[in-house]
């Protein structure tokens, strides 16, 4: 059963959650993906919010463009954690979605990560998840010691 819910605006949406996709597969957390509108389809957005909980889904990732509604629309919906990724469509190249999604009136939150920033959106799934699940924040320690390990190899190198 998918813990995290990727849930895109459009279509065109897709590739930009490619990283996320890859990282949840990474870390072996199941997922479901979804293309919904909160402006094209506002009905079935609402439905999937509402029923989000009962069917085992405990993060939802809601990317994208433009007035991007969609995860406040979620959040509306739903008691369970939403991040919010804004993506780079249209001539202000995401900056109108990132606001859109960090500027939420109280009550209502999402948790938004930087534009196109699908890596950060599913690690912050991840570490969501593994609150509750030893064996992922095992696997969240591993990940962040490659990360310095990679660095300091770097710094060896320039350093002499
Ligand atoms: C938003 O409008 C979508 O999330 C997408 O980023 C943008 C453009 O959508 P399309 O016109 O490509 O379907 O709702």
């Amino acid at each position: 059963m998918a813990k995290v819910a990727i849930v895109v605006g459009s279509r065109s949406d897709l590739p930009r959650v490619e990283r996320a996709r890859n990282t949840l597969e990474d870390f072996g957390v199941s997922y479901e993906l979804r293309v919904l509108s909160a402006h094209r389809t506002p009905a079935e957005v609402a439905a999937y919010g509402r029923s989000a909980r009962e069917r085992g889904i405990r993060v939802i990732v809601a990317a994208a463009g433009l007035a991007a509604a969609l995860p406040g629309a979620l959040a509306a919906e739903t008691t369970l954690p939403v991040v919010g990724l804004p993506v780079s469509a249209g001539p202000l190249q995401g900056i109108e979605a990132l606001l859109a999604m960090a500027q939420m009136p109280p009550g209502v939150p999402v948790g938004t990560v930087g534009i196109d920033s699908g890596t950060n959106a599913a690690l912050q799934a991840v570490r969501i998840l593994a609150l509750e699940d030893a064996e992922l924040a095992g696997r969240l320690e591993s990940y962040q010691r490659r990360q310095r390990d990679a660095v300091l190899e770097a710094d060896r190198e320039v350093s002499g």
